[in-house]
């Protein structure tokens, strides 16, 4: 597993597996390094909201379109916890916190729209509280490509939303093979706490297509797992 820098990350302590804890923002090239290092293993990032539509962009955009084989859950809170409560680009309007104190102001990003119109092959969004969540993960795992499930989950200390998302979430039922349809469920919440807010949760889409290391013939065989102890000051030498 990979996490990024925030109290997602903390999970890491709590797992017994193999990992890195990332640097903020890049969960999903280190990741996607685990995964071309060694592609028989399962990959997980762990990233929140801040870490992964925010400081990660533009490596979220890239993983969808390469369909790398890993699983991406973000822990979306919708706000930077960590750092004691600023906005992310999935804050809700109006939002107080270090550093909108008037209130937050700007349009929120569409992540599960970003991923599904770039090609991302699993997108599901769930909640921290559904206990059905853990069948949902085991899916995304099992799933050939980037599988990213968006997982709502209030930050208690700064904005304690817990209440809200229960009353207005509710679960989808569409044809997961229609791209159409995902998108314009994509659509529906634009992650503004409002009476009429509806958070459609549940799969939004699935499909199956090449995944990035299939083009890459020279990781198949042995080469990759053949141990390498590099000299470094032999590499070093060649530098000076
Ligand atoms: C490159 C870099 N930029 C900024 C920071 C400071 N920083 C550490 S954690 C964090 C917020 C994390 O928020 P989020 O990714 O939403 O995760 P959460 O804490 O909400 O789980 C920030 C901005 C950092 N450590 N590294």
């Amino acid at each position: 597993m990979v996490t990024g820098i925030g109290c997602h990350a903390k999970l890491y302590d709590y797992i017994g597996t193999s990992g890195i804890y990332g640097l903020h923002g890049r969960v999903l090239p280190v990741s996607m390094g685990v995964k071309l290092g060694n592609k028989e293993l399962t990959v997980i990032g762990f990233g929140g909201d801040g870490d992964t539509f925010a400081e990660g962009s533009s490596h979220f955009l890239h993983a969808s379109r390469y369909n790398v084989d890993m699983t991406m859950l973000v822990h979306n809170n919708q706000l930077f916890a960590l750092t004691t409560g600023q906005a992310t680009p999935t804050s809700p309007k109006g939002f107080k916190g270090k550093s909108t104190p008037d209130g937050f102001f700007e349009r929120a990003l569409n992540p599960l729209g970003t991923a599904l119109i770039n090609g991302a092959s699993f997108v599901a969004r769930s909640y921290a509280l559904d206990p059905k969540l853990s069948e949902l993960i085991q899916q995304a795992i099992k799933h050939r490509g980037f599988s990213l499930i968006e997982i709502i989950q209030p930050c208690i200390t700064f904005d304690d939303t817990r209440e809200f998302v229960s009353s207005h979430s509710y679960q989808t039922k569409h044809d997961t093979t229609d791209l159409q349809a995902a998108l314009k469920l994509s659509q529906e919440w634009s992650y503004e706490l409002d009476a009429s807010t509806k958070i459609p949760m549940g799969l939004f889409y699935k499909q199956s297509r090449a995944v990035y290391t299939d083009n890459i013939p020279q990781l198949d065989g042995p080469l990759y797992k053949k141990k390498h102890t590099p000299n470094l000051i032999k590499i070093f030498d060649e530098f000076y």
